[in-house]
């Protein structure tokens, strides 16, 4: 056998067995977005088996096919007939390795990046190392914001405006939609002043809206996210042209290619990183690093994680160009009790930290899990 280098580091790792977990469980609170309300959140877990160790990565896909087209089950088939058996029995020098061994399969990004983000936690529970170092991060704490959903009154948005503030997050985001947006701005610029304000319309509307959309414009808003289609690009320029307020693009940037065309027709001023829609962490970090060469600044975004892919998240963000604050809250906004033991915890002034023990750096409760998990699947090399 031959020796590499990458092995004599400690950083080679073999990948033995690959589980699945389909993981069910209730939200806190209803959290409704212009393409849906939701009570609960399924996802898949993934566990990678290597070196006696364990590496663990959490599927983003969603039950319906409305954030994106991917889906629990689609994830499910992608995973268990074609990804595993690109990753399984192989030896690798890196996690970044991972994304490439996986080009075969096109697109299902959120079905690769959960095989690729668990091989990140072995690989640096490998080298002993906490998965942000070993992602290049240089933060020991993440700004935190949050993503407050589609009220059924105004009065209930103010009061959950208020409760996020009092708890110290650094940003509010609402969700908003035609017919949910001039007007709840309005009010939380009327009840709340100046405060870092964002709108997310997850691609609600045409550029025919045009007009209405700049009546945005006087608020101040730190960003509008993802105003028009899905997959577009051309239109968000024709918009920016036309907004004060920057465009973020979320849904867009589904790859680094994405990230390149959107920069080049400056379809957006700024960015967001979500792993999952980018096919894992090496893939994130190509976009990060893409957008700091560019000046634009990148947050992370959130996909109502468990403990675990939240875990995950903070140790991205932690990288030098997240400069805003990102859609990673505190775990019990989304779910009481949590997958891990303690949960994710904001301080007063609204950081979370960054885990320092080996890998992600958190402790999962393994009977939680377990008491969550409807049906399960597993493969060795
Ligand atoms: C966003 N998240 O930034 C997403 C949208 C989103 C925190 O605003 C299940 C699966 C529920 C994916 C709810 C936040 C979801 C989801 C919202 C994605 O656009
Ligand atoms: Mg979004």
């Amino acid at each position: 056998m031959a020796i590499h280098a990458a092995d004599i580091l400690g950083t080679v790792f073999r990948i033995e067995r690959l589980s699945l977990r389909l993981v069910r469980l209730p939200l806190v609170a209803f959290f409704e977005t212009s393409f849906g309300r939701v009570y609960d959140k399924t996802f898949i877990l993934v566990t990678l088996d290597g070196d006696g160790l364990q590496g663990l990565g959490e599927c983003v896909a969603d039950v319906d096919p409305y954030y994106s087209s991917e889906t629990n089950v689609g994830a499910w088939h992608v995973i268990k007939d074609f990804l595993a058996s690109l990753v399984l029995g192989k030896t690798f020098d890196h996690p970044r390795d991972l994304f490439p061994a996986m080009t075969r399969v096109r697109g299902h990004h959120m079905a690769k990046a959960a095989v690729e983000m668990a091989a990140w936690d072995l690989a640096a529970r490998r080298q002993g190392a906490s998965l942000a170092t070993m992602l290049g991060g240089t933060r020991t704490a993440i700004a935190s914001g949050v993503s407050i959903g589609i009220q059924d009154s105004l009065d209930d948005l103010a009061a959950k405006v208020r409760k996020e503030l009092d708890a110290g997050y650094r940003r509010i985001k609402i969700k908003v939609k035609p017919g949910w947006d001039v007007d709840a701005v309005e009010m939380i610029r009327d009840r709340f002043g100046s405060i870092p304000l964002m709108v997310d319309a997850n691609a609600a509307y045409t550029i025919g809206a045009a007009a209405h959309l700049q009546a945005l414009d006087r608020f101040g808003l730190m960003m509008i996210e993802q105003p028009l289609d899905y997959d577009d690009i051309r239109d968000h320029a024709a918009l920016q042209r036309r907004l004060e307020t920057p465009i973020c693009l979320d849904e867009s940037i589904h790859s680094v290619r994405a990230a390149e065309d959107a920069i080049a027709l400056q379809a957006c001023r700024i960015i967001n990183i979500k792993p999952g829609r980018l096919g894992g962490h090496a893939e994130s970090i190509r976009v990060h690093d893409l957008c700091a060469w560019h000046g634009i600044p990148v947050w992370h975004g959130g996909m109502l994680e468990s403990g675990i892919g939240r875990a995950q998240n903070i140790h991205l963000a932690s990288l030098r160009n997240f400069t805003l604050p990102g859609d990673i809250a505190a775990s019990r906004r989304y779910f009481v009790p949590d997958l891990i033991d303690p949960p994710i915890e904001v301080s007063r002034d609204g950081l979370v930290a960054v885990p320092t023990g080996p890998g992600i750096g958190v402790h999962v409760d393994w009977d939680r899990v377990q008491a969550s998990t409807t049906e399960t699947y597993e493969v060795r090399a």
